[in-house]
């Protein structure tokens, strides 16, 4: 996911363009805004967590794109890209370092196994929206 940071900042078109450069395929991408149920149900692993409410707040306070995305190895490749979930610790020519605001406010989600990336792209698209 682009998370409504990266959107309301125009980082949009840069962020796509990243990935697509570092040769993930696309295989599906929707423009939508998560609904509080949605985005509880989403981050449910994190409910325990003292910053899930304000998670859930930031997740449904704009727009979103979501993707299901095709690469050897995405997911381990997908998190070099995305770099540290704290910008200030992400690695020079990651997504996270270019454009993240705060470890909450961090850009881009992406899945963090294979397991949980099946899960992640029933949530997001149907079969007939998926190439
Ligand atoms: P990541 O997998 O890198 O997105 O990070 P986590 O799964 O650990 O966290 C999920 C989301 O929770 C982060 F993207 C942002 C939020 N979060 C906070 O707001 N504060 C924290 O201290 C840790 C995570």
């Amino acid at each position: 996911m682009l998370k409504p940071d990266a959107i309301e900042n125009g980082h949009m078109g840069k962020i796509i363009d990243m990935i697509l450069q570092d040769g993930f395929a696309i295989k599906a991408m929707k423009y939508t805004q998560l609904s509080k149920e949605q985005a509880s149900e989403f981050y449910a692993v994190h409910k325990e967590r003292p910053f899930y409410g304000e998670l859930v707040e930031y997740m449904t306070s704009g727009p979103i794109v979501a993707a299901i995305l095709e690469k050897e190895d995405a997911v381990a490749s997908f998190r070099k890209l995305i770099g540290s979930t704290d910008p200030a610790e992400a690695a020079e020519g990651t997504i996270r370092k270019a454009y993240a605001e705060s470890k909450g406010r961090n850009a881009v989600h992406g899945s963090d196994s294979d397991e949980n990336a099946a899960i992640e792209g029933a949530f997001h698209f149907a079969p007939s929206e998926i190439f």
